[in-house]
């Protein structure tokens, strides 16, 4: 067995989450925000059979879509100064960061 970690950006959850449903298999969503833009995205927990992670990762690939996100300029006052951007960038978001872990034991009770 294999656990799926999968961030995702909030605008797919949605979509991702009854996909994942559709097509039978079992997730938790998490609240969750990324480090570098400090925004709120969406972390998946699927725990699935061997034979089933290819089928998992068509689904998230099929539902997630990568898209440039502007970062706004941050101010420093009060905040660590090391991260100051002084200017807006546009930064590509990845439609799927997926990690897949494996499962040593699997008990629900
Ligand atoms: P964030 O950390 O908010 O990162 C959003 C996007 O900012 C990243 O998209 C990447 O394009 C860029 N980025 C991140 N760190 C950077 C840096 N040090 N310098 C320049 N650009 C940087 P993705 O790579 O698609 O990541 C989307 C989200 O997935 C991340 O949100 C984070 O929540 C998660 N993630 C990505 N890689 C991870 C990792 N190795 N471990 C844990 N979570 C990860």
């Amino acid at each position: 067995m294999k656990m799926i970690v999968a961030v995702v950006q909030d605008k797919d959850s949605s979509h991702l989450s009854q996909a994942l449903v559709e097509n039978g298999f079992r997730a938790t969503k998490l609240a969750s925000t990324g480090g570098f833009l400090k925004a709120g995205n969406t972390t998946f927990m699927i725990g699935v059979e061997d034979e089933k992670v290819d089928d998992v990762l068509a689904v998230i690939k099929d539902n997630c879509q990568s898209r440039k996100q502007m970062m706004a300029p941050m101010s420093p006052m009060g905040g660590n100064a090391d991260s100051y951007v002084p200017y807006p960038v546009d930064v590509q978001v990845g439609g799927a960061t997926v990690f897949i872990l494996p499962v040593d034991r699997f008990e629900q009770f």
